[in-house]
């Protein structure tokens, strides 16, 4: 598998409980590199847009509130398979279902406050990356 990219975010959730070291140190023990990293207040139309997919889904009302309810840091992160590998340190969507020793499990706070977003596909992370990354901004 070659060098990949994947688009992160560390969610109000992390910010809140200033974890967003600990939740790095994960990332990087698991390989993974920091190329990109800010910190934002996500407006609602950015929320809205970013989660567009799930627009219809019963939680989407409540996923935009808190993802707008603090900051968060979003991020580029750059290493072999790093799609997949970043979302196997973030484990299961659902924190009870997740895995010993994953991000979620060891942080998140429901499944909607759940700490961390990463991209699913190479084409979901280049939309992702885009929606807020100027190419400028990584730096490999
Ligand atoms: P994931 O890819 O693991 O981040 O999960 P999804 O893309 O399916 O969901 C995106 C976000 O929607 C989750 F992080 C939290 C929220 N969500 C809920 O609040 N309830 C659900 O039943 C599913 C997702």
């Amino acid at each position: 598998m070659a060098l990949q990219r994947t688009f992160s975010i560390l969610k109000p959730d992390v910010t809140r409980r200033s974890l967003t070291g600990a939740v790095n140190a994960k990332i990087e023990a698991a390989g993974l590199r920091i190329v990109a990293q800010k910190r934002v207040l996500m407006t609602r139309r950015e929320a809205e847009t970013f989660y567009a997919v799930h627009k219809e889904r019963p939680f989407f009302g409540e996923l935009v509130e808190f993802m707008t309810s603090g900051p968060v840091v979003v991020q580029v992160l750059e290493g072999e398979d790093a799609i997949q590998r970043y979302r196997d340190v973030m484990g299961a969507t659902n924190p009870e279902k997740a895995a010993a020793g994953t991000i979620r499990k060891e942080f998140a706070v429901s499944m909607g406050e759940n700490s961390v977003h990463g991209s699913d596909a190479p084409e979901t992370a280049a939309v992702e990356i885009a929606q807020f990354f100027s190419g400028n901004e990584i730096v490999g």
